[in-house]
This record gives structure tokens, C-alpha cells and sequence, in this order.
């Protein structure tokens, strides 16, 4: 198959998918034509099957917004015809959904049938896609599309009850490289953190207020009154300054480091004994996954599909959005000795469930049913 996808290239979890997808396709042969603004972050290596294309687009003095979804429609024609396009696969419906069904009808009139699959990932749902200034877009070209992938159960039931959707969404699991996420042996790098021993707990998250890290430092604050640990946080965004702040009030700095953004996130989790995500709002938790793969259990929050990954009392435990009390005490039961061994199994059992080569084929199938219609 020849498929287009486009997604936002950078750090953000739906960018990390869709490459991740499109690397795993091209090494089952099929030719993958990324079509992104930049090149995306994870696409550093040389494949003969992938190919990358940018979408420019030039500014003028009129244009304060530039259009940008203009310039991607433009070039979404202009690769389906060069390449011969099958199917054109878009991550994050905003703008990428509209741009699709544009650039499907232009095509049209020249007698061409390109299909699009949307995959929703989060937040073009949750939190910007329900936003009245974007909404009437984003239901009708969810509702245009010829495909409509879902990352978890939860986030097809909050599409299903927010818009007015007439088409099936399909739930397709977030999916992980095992050869690529798995605990590393990293002594030194341990040894260099937690001198003393200590427990090793990790965060990584963008920073936003959405991901609550203000909780996990208090469960950390918690944690690190009960037991000796240090606490490593990864990542950067707008929060970051304010969380500088609490760990000066609550008087950790001296236990908490700050390692901004990563390339090897998989160096830090594995040496890593439990991993924090008390997001408000995550229709999957991606960041959860890589921490599983790495034998690392999880304590999350209940918001959005994040039970349907981690398992309460098994990979981790689940608690209601801002428990830190109850986040706190769960984290302290899994850190006791006698616990961690069988929840850090089980994080990685779940994991293997979620092994790329098991989620990848489901999406070959469903690109598979599309053409068939088409
Ligand atoms: O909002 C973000 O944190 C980024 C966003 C994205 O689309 O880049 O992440 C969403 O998609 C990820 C991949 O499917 C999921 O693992 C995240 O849970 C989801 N984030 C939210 O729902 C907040």
C-alpha cells in the first residue's frame, strides 16, 4: 500500500504514533509518505520505504494567520497524484481532518479516490475540538472521513457524546517498540542519582496545567517523608517555572531534578521504580506505556483511558484526579520491597500486550476494510 500520513511532527504524543506507525509499515513494506511541517522527531534514520515531504507555505503582510491548512490540502493533492497514493492516514483531527476531505474533493474532480482514515488522539477531542470556534469543523470532517480510529474506548465515548457523529469509530490501541523501550542495564546512572539507595521515581509530561504535575510532587513530598527517594522530572512547558517554585516551598529541591526534555527517555526509566501520571485529562497515556515497557509500575489518576492501560492493584493503582493522599499511599505500597517485583512483572506483561507488532496489524486490517469500500 501507498499511505500518506500526516501528523504534527514534534514532541506531542499523536506525532510520536503516527511516526512510530509509519516507521513500523514501511518495515512491513508498504512506502509511507510523511506529510508534516517539519520533519518529525522520531524520523531520524534511513528507510527505503519512507519518504518525508514538507509543507511550505509562504507569508504575506495580509496574512496575519498564515492558512496553514490551505498549504497542507495543497500539498496532500499534490503528493496522492506524484505518489499514487491508496489511502491518506491523519493524526489529531485538527486541522488535519478538514484538510484531508479538502484535498479528498479536489482530487475528486479529477477523477481520483483518495480515502482518509482520521485517528483521534486526545485533546483534538477533549479539550480544543470541543471548543465552540472549532467544533462544526471537527464533527463534520470526523464525520467525512471514510475511517475513524479511536486510541482508546474512552475517548470514542466522549466523541460519541459530545458530537453528532453518524460515522463508526474504531478503538485501535497506542502501541510500543519493546526493542526499543526495555529496561536497560544503567548501575552507575542509578547509583549516581540515589547514592544511598534510594527509590527512583519518575515523571515525564509537557508541562501543562492538564498534567497536574503539582500533584506528582506532592505525592513525591509524601513519598519522600516516608521513605528515602528521589524524584526525576522530564519534560518542559509552561508549568515549569511554577513547579521550580513548589519544590522550593515544599522543601524537596534538594531531592527532585529538573532533566527538561529527552531524546533517551528509556535511559531514565530504566532505572527508574515507579513512574507518576496524574494527568486531569489523557485519552490514552503514552508516557505510562513507555514506563510499563520499561518495568516500571504506574500510579495515574481514572481520567480518561488511562484505566484501559493501567490495571488498578496489578500494573499500578488508579485514583480519583487530585487524591494525592490516596496517590501517596498507593505509591508507598508499591515501593515496599516485598511489592514492587510483582507489580514491575506485571507493568511489563501489560506492555507486551501493547507490543507494536500486535497493534500495527490492526491497522493494516482496517486500511484493509476502507479500500475495500472505496
Ligand atoms: O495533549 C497532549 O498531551 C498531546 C497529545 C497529542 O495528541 O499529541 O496527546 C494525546 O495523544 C497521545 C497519543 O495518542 C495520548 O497518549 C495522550 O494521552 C493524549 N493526551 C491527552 O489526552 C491529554
Amino acid at each position: 500500500m501507498k499511505i500518506g500520513i500526516v501528523c504534527y511532527p514534534t514532541f506531542g504524543g499523536s506525532g510520536v504514533v503516527a511516526t512510530e506507525l509509519g516507521k513500523a509499515l514501511g518495515q512491513y513494506g508498504h512506502e509511507i509518505h510523511f506529510i508534516t511541517y517539519s520533519q518529525p522527531m522520531r524520523l531520524d534514520f534511513f528507510n527505503q520505504n519512507i519518504f518525508y515531504h514538507e509543507v511550505s507555505f509562504n507569508s504575506y503582510p495580509l496574512f496575519k494567520y498564515p492558512p496553514y491548512e490551505m498549504a497542507l490540502a495543497s500539498k496532500m493533492v499534490d503528493i496522492a497524484k506524484f505518489a499514487k497514493l491508496d489511502l491518506l492516514h491523519v493524526h489529531y483531527a485538527i486541522p488535519h481532518a478538514s484538510a484531508a476531505h479538502l484535498a479528498k474533493q479536489i482530487l475528486a474532480e479529477e477523477g481520483i479516490n483518495l480515502p482518509f482514515i482520521t485517528t483521534l488522539h486526545g485533546t483534538d477531542i477533549t479539550l480544543v475540538g470541543k471548543d465552540p470556534s472549532y467544533e462544526p469543523v471537527v464533527a463534520y470532517s470526523i464525520n467525512k472521513s471514510d475511517g475513524v480510529t479511536s486510541v482508546s474506548e474512552d475517548l470514542k465515548k466522549d466523541t460519541l457524546n459530545h458530537f453528532k457523529i453518524t460515522n463508526d469509530i474504531r478503538v485501535i490501541p497506542n502501541f510500543i517498540d519493546l526493542e526499543r523501550f526495555k529496561r536497560y542495564k544503567k548501575d552507575h546512572f542509578k547509583t549516581a542519582i540515589c547514592p544511598n539507595g534510594e527509590k527512583l521515581i519518575v515523571h515525564t509530561s509537557n508541562f501543562r496545567t492538564v498534567k497536574r504535575v503539582d500533584d506528582a510532587i506532592r505525592i513525591f513530598k509524601t513519598i519522600s517523608d516516608n521513605i528515602p527517594a528521589k524524584l526525576l522530572l522530564v519534560g518542559d512547558g509552561p508549568e515549569r517555572v511554577n513547579m521550580e517554585v513548589l519544590c522550593r516551598e515544599l522543601d524537596v529541591c534538594d531531592d527532585v531534578r529538573f532533566l527538561g526534555k529527552l531524546d533517551a527517555v528509556e535511559e531514565v526509566l530504566s532505572v527508574a521504580d515507579l513512574f507518576l501520571m496524574p494527568s486531569e485529562k489523557e485519552s490514552f497515556g503514552l508516557a505510562a506505556l513507555e514506563a510499563m515497557a520499561c518495568q516500571v509500575p504506574v500510579i495515574s489518576t481514572n481520567a480518561g483511558g488511562i484505566p484501559e492501560l493501567n490495571t488498578h492493584g496489578k500494573t499500578g493503582f488508579v485514583s480519583e484526579i487530585g487524591d494525592v493522599e490516596d496517590m501517596s499511599k498507593n505509591a508507598l505500597f508499591i515501593l515496599k520491597d516485598e511489592n514492587l517485583a510483582g507489580f514491575k512483572a506485571a507493568a511489563l506483561a501489560r506492555a507486551h500486550e501493547l507490543d507494536v507488532n500486535k497493534i500495527v496489524p490492526q491497522y493494516e486490517a482496517y486500511y484493509n476494510e476502507v479500500l475495500a469500500k472505496k
